[in-house]
């Protein structure tokens, strides 16, 4: 199944919004398969927002998600990245559909609380940016015959 990148960023983390995102993925039904606080490197965000490298943005961004540590997690799921998206919302949270995470939460384009993966290689690229092999688990879920039709996982 998918797997996606989610991560709480410093406002996020200031604000105390980690329960209660992490809570709404997991209502949601999806799999917690890696968990860890860090602090984000040059050499990561380099990578991680590479495609913005020339935008006039860049430099504020990098020293924001630098200016605490993040949350970082994995999740599972059936399509999960595409799903992941619409919890989140777009981009600037003044705009952003009420019920989601930005809509919900912020006012802002840039302190906007969460990152999530936006495609099939976005999200390989950032789990081997953040996440050792054995930082990810692979377990049965109890839950998985109530959130899925068994044609949906066979
Ligand atoms: P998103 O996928 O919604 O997180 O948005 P983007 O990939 O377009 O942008 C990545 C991050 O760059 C945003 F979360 C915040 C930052 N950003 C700005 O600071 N200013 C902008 O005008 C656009 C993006």
């Amino acid at each position: 199944m998918q797997k996606t990148v989610v991560l709480v960023k410093p406002d996020g983390i200031q604000r105390g919004l980690v329960g209660e995102i992490m809570s709404r993925f997991e209502k949601k039904g999806l799999k917690l398969v890696g968990l860890k606080m860090l602090v984000l490197t040059d050499d990561v965000l380099d990578e991680w927002y590479k495609h913005h490298k020339d935008r006039s943005f860049f430099d504020d961004l990098k020293k924001f998600m630098k200016w605490t540590p993040i949350v970082a997690m994995c999740w599972q799921g059936l399509e999960v990245i595409p799903a992941v998206r619409k919890i989140v919302g777009t981009t600037k949270g003044r705009e952003a559909e009420a019920g989601s995470i930005r809509g919900d939460f912020g006012m802002s384009g840039s302190q906007n609380i969460i990152h999530a993966s936006d495609s099939v290689e976005a999200a390989e690229k950032e789990i081997g940016l953040l996440f050792d092999k054995d930082e990810l688990f692979e377990y049965g879920s109890a839950m998985e015959c109530l959130i899925y039709a068994d044609e949906e996982i066979k």
